[in-house]
């Protein structure tokens, strides 16, 4: 409960930071986008970890205010990137509770439309949620971001109640295979098919696929072989700070 009275504070004083856990494009073999992950290093309890203050957050109906400092941090590294002359899109988790926000739609449209960088460049991660079914005002509203090239994922896709449902309802352009599918691709059968037949499902229905989790060779081997699009996970690196992000992508190059 403290915890939320201190968010301002928090913001002002830079202890909201962002960390990049870098995808790996399958077909090019570069690091070309990243998800944006959120962490609060906070002065008394140290470092904590999204699951420690997100649902509060969430709960008191602050988490729009949260979500627009992530995206404005991830913008603003982004912009050093690209003036670097790495080209990395940048993906941010939106909870549907945020996707009802009007104030959020308003300035996270605004943030990146004088960001100058392609709308294109941004995905936002939206899981898969019970919040979304009787939810018309978050379809449109994620209606109005797609219209605006802003790209929509599926995250932890294969763990919600009626995937195919949201297949059907969302403006998608990309799903994002949980890794509870993807970490032992490589050796279980069962999953193997799964991730196989999500891959083409998704391809088929014109939508980008990222699998997470990859924690071995042989798994990304497995991915790139099924023609996968991007994989994320320990394997490829773990969530890093906006500057050793940089040097990791441009080793790839
Ligand atoms: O980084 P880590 O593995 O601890 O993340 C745990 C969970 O927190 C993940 O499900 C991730 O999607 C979520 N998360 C991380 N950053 C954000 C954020 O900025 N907003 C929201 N809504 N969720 C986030
Ligand atoms: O729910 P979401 O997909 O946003 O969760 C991202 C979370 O998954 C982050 O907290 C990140 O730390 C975690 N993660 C990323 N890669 C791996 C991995 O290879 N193995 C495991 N166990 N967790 C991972
Ligand atoms: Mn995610
Ligand atoms: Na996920």
């Amino acid at each position: 409960l403290d915890l939320l009275s201190e968010l301002d504070e928090a913001l002002r004083s830079g202890n909201i930071a962002v960390l990049y856990q870098p995808k790996l494009n399958l077909v090019t073999r570069r690091i070309d986008s990243v998800e944006a992950l959120v962490r609060w290093n906070h002065p008394k309890r140290g470092l904590l970890p999204p699951d420690c203050f997100i649902p509060l957050f969430e709960e008191r109906g602050r988490l729009d205010e949260l979500t627009l400092a992530v995206l404005e941090q991830a913008m603003d590294d982004a912009k050093r990137w690209h003036s670097d002359g790495l080209h990395i899109a940048i993906a941010v988790n939106i909870s549907a509770a945020v996707l009802t926000s009007e104030n959020f739609e308003t300035r996270a449209l605004a943030r990146i439309a004088h960001s100058g960088l392609p709308a294109e460049q941004v995905t936002f991660e939206v899981t898969e949620s019970a919040h979304f079914e009787d939810t018309a005002e978050a379809i449109a509203m994620l209606e109005r971001f797609r219209a605006a090239g802003i790209r929509i994922s599926m995250d932890d896709y294969g763990t919600g109640q009626s995937a195919l449902n949201y297949l059907k309802l969302l403006p998608l352009s990309e799903l994002k295979i949980d890794r509870m599918f993807v970490a032992q691709v490589h050796t279980d059968r069962g999953d193997a098919m799964l991730v196989r037949s999500t891959v083409q499902l998704a391809h088929e229905l014109g939508l980008k696929v990222v699998a997470e989790g990859i924690e071995e060779a042989a798994c990304l081997d497995f991915l790139t072989e099924i023609g996968c699009d991007h994989a994320q996970g320990y394997f490829v690196g773990r969530p890093l700070a906006a500057n050793d992000l940089a040097a990791l992508a441009a080793a790839t190059l």
